[in-house]
């Protein structure tokens, strides 16, 4: 196996990642090296998909199974090994169609069609031990020691990112929103992966090109969370339990939780978010549910605690899933693209078991009060106080927004951003999104002109309402976002973080910070580009950013 896509990489000499028997996520050798099977048939699909719509041929179940199949292989997504050989299957006779349909459509537009070769040719051998014999042709480090790191380098950012960028598209996807142009991006990007690209330049074009189409995914992904759930507004959630039976969810999927909230209506049981899960509390559609009691634990990494402490199932419905132990591993549910051998799976929205296991389970045995936390300051919400906020930067009561946004981790570098936030002055306000936030939303951070300082915005799948609300205050100011008193501090973890972080690039947002550490897959002369075009800059210490970011420009 090798693995190098996530920030908690084993790290070490140039070139170095997760190459022994386990990844630091829990991966095994076995599922890492059909994960890259699968890609490597995705990259073959994709090459079809993009003729086939070259032609004017959509395929829906194609562009599904794109979707479907990059986010399964998401960092802490799919552990499951005989999951990946089912779909591995599933893609070769896929790609056998759409070879058919490629063939039939070439013909009848007069056209003689292309003989793929490569990924779109590859023939999966019929039991995992040939599986994994092919695998090491698949590996995102295929010929390294021919084409050199600074290639391997820009091939992993461009598939890291697609990852990231299906990943959204899915959350769209489920909630009944796809639109032609991302699919046809998407298989592109697979396309130009297939072809084992060499040159540097295309090679970072083709990411800036990946970046604008992740805007467009996030814009979709608003417009179906929005559209399904309403508009966030701010909304004070609880942290402490309601005396009776619980379920807990976790990840991004709001589809799951509005499934799950309807299948538990009028059965007493109560429903708690988790993790990503608790801008949930900002919808309307959402909280309109008596029984979404409240929020329960923080941030993915602690989950091995929390869920043990849980008095109740827990949902587990996108990333970030970790090893589910002895004292909770029969009472937690995938759902969705996750997986975990032998852990009960949740398919076509039926929740019965979990509502069963719900109902035998002690619940809580007492109500506690206590802190709320407050979400759902979404574009709309920021924007409707945009007078407010425009006037407090006029007369100086607001110097300067922090937007201290993206994952968390288990790194100890990661008490950056807890300081970060903490040590911003007082006339600064502090916007985030992404399970980052739970290093410091439990913080009193006070108000200014009655404006809470900490605006928590959502998800890391909400990055579309920052950049929304960035340009607006932009177009306020009349100025660009890169002379707004506005700097971008953020926090990587895992690939929907790469997607991001190219869409920031391609937008032209220059000076952001990333931590806590930089992708391992960044070589030298990758990370030289990104800080003299793009102005990217790696985290130091949290009093010296502070104190650069303040400084008079
Ligand atoms: Fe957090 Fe994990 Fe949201 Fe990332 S729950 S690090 O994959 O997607 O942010
Ligand atoms: Fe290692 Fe991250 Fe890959 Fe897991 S996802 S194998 S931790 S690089």
């Amino acid at each position: 196996m090798f693995c190098f896509q996530c920030e908690q990489t084993t790290r070490g000499p140039a070139g170095a990642g997760c190459a022994t028997d386990k990844g630091v996520c829990g991966k095994d050798e076995a599922t890492a090296d059909l994960q890259d099977v699968l890609i490597h048939q995705l990259k073959g699909i994709g090459q079809y998909v993009s003729r086939l719509r070259k032609l004017g041929v959509a395929d829906q179940a194609a562009d599904s199974f794109i979707l479907y199949g990059l986010f399964t292989t998401l960092t802490n997504v799919n552990f499951n090994r005989a999951r990946f050989v089912e779909m591995i299957a599933e893609a070769a006779r896929l790609r056998d169609r759409l070879r058919t349909a490629y063939e039939a459509a070439a013909k009848a537009a007069g056209q003689q069609p292309e003989t793929l070769t490569g990924a779109a040719a590859f023939v999966p051998a019929d039991n995992i031990t040939g599986l994994l014999a092919q695998a090491n042709a698949a590996s995102v480090i295929t010929g390294r020691d021919v084409v050199g790191e600074d290639v391997i380098g820009l091939r992993a950012l461009l598939l890291y990112g697609l990852k990231g960028v299906a990943a959204y598209a899915h959350h769209a996807e489920v909630l009944g929103e796809s639109r032609d142009e991302i699919a046809i991006g998407i298989a592109h990007a697979l396309d130009v992966l297939a072809s084992d690209p060499t040159d540097l330049g295309e090679m970072l074009e083709e990411a800036l090109a990946l970046g604008r189409l992740n805007f467009k995914v996030m814009e979709t992904l608003d417009a179906a969370n929005t559209g399904s759930f309403g508009t966030p507004s701010p909304h004070a959630v609880r942290t402490t339990p309601v005396e009776g039976k619980a379920i807990l969810i976790s990840g991004h999927d709001f589809r799951d939780l509005h499934e799950l909230l309807e299948a538990t209506k009028g059965t007493g049981i109560n429903v708690y978010t988790h993790g990503e899960m608790l801008p949930a509390h900002g919808y309307p559609k959402l909280r309109e549910y008596p029984h979404l009691a409240g929020n329960y634990g923080g941030a993915w990494q602690n989950q091995q605690i929390e869920f043990a402490s849980f008095p109740g199932p827990i949902v587990m419905t996108s990333n970030c899933l970790i090893e589910p132990q002895p004292l909770y591993r029969n009472r937690i549910f995938t759902s969705g693209p996750v997986g975990w051998p032998g852990i009960r799976h949740i398919a076509n929205g039926d929740y019965s078991a979990a509502i069963q296991a719900a109902k035998a389970l002690p619940g809580f045995t007492k109500t506690v009060e206590g802190p709320t936390l407050t979400v759902g300051f979404g574009r709309e919400a920021v924007l409707g106080a945009a007078g407010e906020v425009i006037e407090a930067v006029k007369s100086g009561a607001i110097r300067h927004f922090f937007l201290i946004g993206g994952c968390d981790g288990a790194a100890p570098g990661r008490n950056y951003f807890t300081e970060f936030a903490e040590q911003a002055p007082s006339d600064t306000m502090i916007l985030t999104l992404g399970c980052g936030k739970y290093r410091f939303n439990s913080h009193d951070f006070g108000s200014i002109g009655g404006l809470p300082r900490l605006l928590d915005i959502g998800q890391c799948n909400d990055s579309y309402s920052a950049l929304v609300i960035a340009t607006a205050l932009a177009g306020a100011f009349n100025c660009g976002v890169n002379e707004l008193p506005l700097s971008l501090v953020v926090s990587w973890f895992e690939q929907k973080a790469a997607a991001v972080f190219l869409t920031l690039l391609a937008l032209g947002v220059r000076n952001v910070r990333l931590g806590p550490t930089l992708p391992a897959f960044l070589t030298p002369a990758i990370l030289d580009i990104l800080v003299n075009q793009f102005g990217v800059l790696p985290i130091t210490t949290a009093e010296a950013d502070i104190q650069a970011a303040l400084a008079p420009r």
